[in-house]
């Protein structure tokens, strides 16, 4: 890994003593069990660190009340100074940060740079968007009487993150949630504790030189049931939670129970509808890209290709021609374009899913199989496969994270692909290859796609932070980053005032003394 920068990038990002179980970040209290992190990579140790305990929770927690008293005082373009900041110690930091994305996660050093790109666009979004917190004025039914609304921070925001994207969603979250005045408590995907810990020597840099708390951005390391400190805890008015669909419902309970606000970032079963009247060339580049990229681990990844019969033959061969020239390695070495999967178990649900579709009675394209030999040490490399399957196979209901894609065969009309399409439980992205206006205007009409995201001639990922992003059904409901994403961050308040010596009372109502 040395050949690849990995140990000068870990120094960029300031994280220090790696293997001796403190990797240590900035305002890391944790005292916990040790948790190791190999990279898919190479199977080697990247680092160690410690699991925030009960009583560390509790530190965290004054730490992260005690800075929002002062920061929720800063006027919020002040707050879009500090986010603007930020941005600037990623852009300098972008390279290092994207390797060890690459290194820790497994995803391509272009996309590991990719997602530290999101992370700047989020802070510029959020700097102009720390002016824009605007309410709405409204007329008063009563005379002499102003009636208004305004935004104000909400308090401790906690996130908890996937390994997939383990920088970038942290980042859409806090940049949006730092100008609205809140301060946020973080728990990483324990899969990519040192990416967290990374992320946050950068952010108490900048909190650091203008001398304010580092409370404003909090670190806490563990697995689910240090989630469970934050899901359970009445001080944290808003949970943010990106992973599978088993995990939201848990999350959406614990936080539903105490009335909480929970904003959910689940599964997707993502599709491309290729038409009669698809571009097949732009098809083959948003399916393979879709479908490969990010080994298949992306929640906007491409599962299902839903193709007419008429065109059906042609795009199965551009695809599985396009396949052949896939290359599966190092994803830190820029000619390859397929990593690993994150760890074993990836794997083993990899080979779980191609086992399940040929029993279904699925047809292999693209065989998959399991990577060994010089180079795939770790054992996470797999072949990107693809399957001919019928829509309501078991496992094409199902999201696997891995790369594999199910071809699915439609005949008729465009509402018949937009049925296959929505037959499932998640609804997060999806797309239709089309030149044809009135199938693109079926697809987004209100009686097309149901995904929180719907694209025409776009694959089903690599999403600009300036939409919301986020999907319906089992997808969980929440939406993240652009658009007015921001107001969930922010509690609500309707402000009536009477500047007359009169007392009306609404709606006319009469109450003589
Ligand atoms: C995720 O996989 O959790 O649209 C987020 C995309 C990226 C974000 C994916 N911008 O693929």
């Amino acid at each position: 890994a040395t050949d690849f920068g990995i140990d000068k990038a870990l120094k960029t990002l300031g994280v220090k003593d790696i293997n001796d179980g403190t990797s240590t970040g900035s305002n890391n209290f944790s005292n916990g069990d040790i948790i190791e992190s190999y990279s898919p990579v190479d199977g080697q140790l990247i680092g160690k660190v410690k699991a925030t305990t009960k009583e560390d929770y509790q530190v965290v927690m004054e730490a992260a009340t005690s800075a929002f008293k002062t920061w929720r005082l800063m006027p919020a373009p002040q707050r879009g100074e500090i986010v603007r900041q930020f941005g600037e110690k990623l852009r300098e930091k972008k390279e290092a940060l994207g390797k060890l994305v690459s290194y820790e996660m497994g995803k391509s050093y272009q996309e590991g740079l990719g997602e530290v790109q999101e992370m700047i666009d989020i802070c510029d979004f959020a700097v102009g968007l720390s002016r824009q917190l605007h309410g709405l004025t409204m007329h008063s039914e009563r005379p002499g009487h102003r009636m208004y609304e305004q935004y104000h921070p909400l308090g401790v925001v906690g996130i908890i993150s996937a390994f997939n994207f383990p920088v970038a969603v942290w980042s859409w979250n806090t940049a949006l949630a730092w100008i609205c005045g809140d301060v946020c408590v973080w728990k990483p995907s324990e899969k990519t504790p040192i990416c967290g810990i990374a992320c946050q020597n950068i952010a108490a840099e900048v909190f650091a030189e203008n001398n304010l708390p580092e409370g404003i951005s909090c670190l806490i390391n563990g697995d689910y049931k240090v989630g469970e400190y934050m899901t359970k805890d009445k001080r944290i008015p808003l949970i943010s939670a990106t992973g599978s669909t088993r995990m939201g419902k848990i999350v959406a309970q614990e936080v539903g129970g105490r009335l909480g606000k929970s904003l959910l970032e689940l599964g997707g079963n993502n599709a491309i509808i290729v038409t009669p009247d698809a571009d097949i060339k732009m098809t083959v580049i948003g399916a393979v890209f879709g479908a490969v990229g990010t080994a298949g681990q992306r929640c906007t990844s491409t599962r299902r290709l839903i193709i007419h019969d008429s065109v059906y033959d042609k795009v199965k061969h551009a695809v599985v021609d396009a396949y052949k020239q896939l290359r599966i390695g190092n994803p830190l070495d820029e000619k390859n374009h397929v990593g690993p999967l994150i760890d074993i178990d990836a794997v083993a649900m990899y080979n779980n899913a191609l086992n399940k579709v040929v029993a279904e009675g699925g047809n292999i394209v693209v065989e998959g199989g399991v990577l060994s030999g010089e180079g795939y040490e770790s054992g996470c490399y797999v072949k990107p496969a693809i399957a001919e399957a019928k829509p309501e196979f078991e496992i094409v209901q199902h999201e696997t994270f891995a790369p594999v894609l199910y071809l699915l065969k439609y005949s008729g009309d465009v509402e018949n692909a937009i049925d296959i399409q929505n037959n499932v439980a998640q609804g997060l992205s999806s797309a239709i290859m089309t030149n044809n206006l009135r199938e693109a205007e079926r697809f987004l009409s209100q009686a097309g796609s149901d995904c929180g995201i719907a694209n025409v001639n776009i694959g089903t990922s690599g999403a600009e932070i300036g939409g919301a992003f986020g999907g319906e059904k089992e997808t969980g409901g929440g939406r993240e980053s652009g658009s007015d994403a921001w107001k969930i961050y922010m509690r609500r308040q309707t402000n009536t005032i009477n500047y007359t010596t009169e007392l009306p009372l609404a709606q006319g109502i009469k109450f003589d003394l």
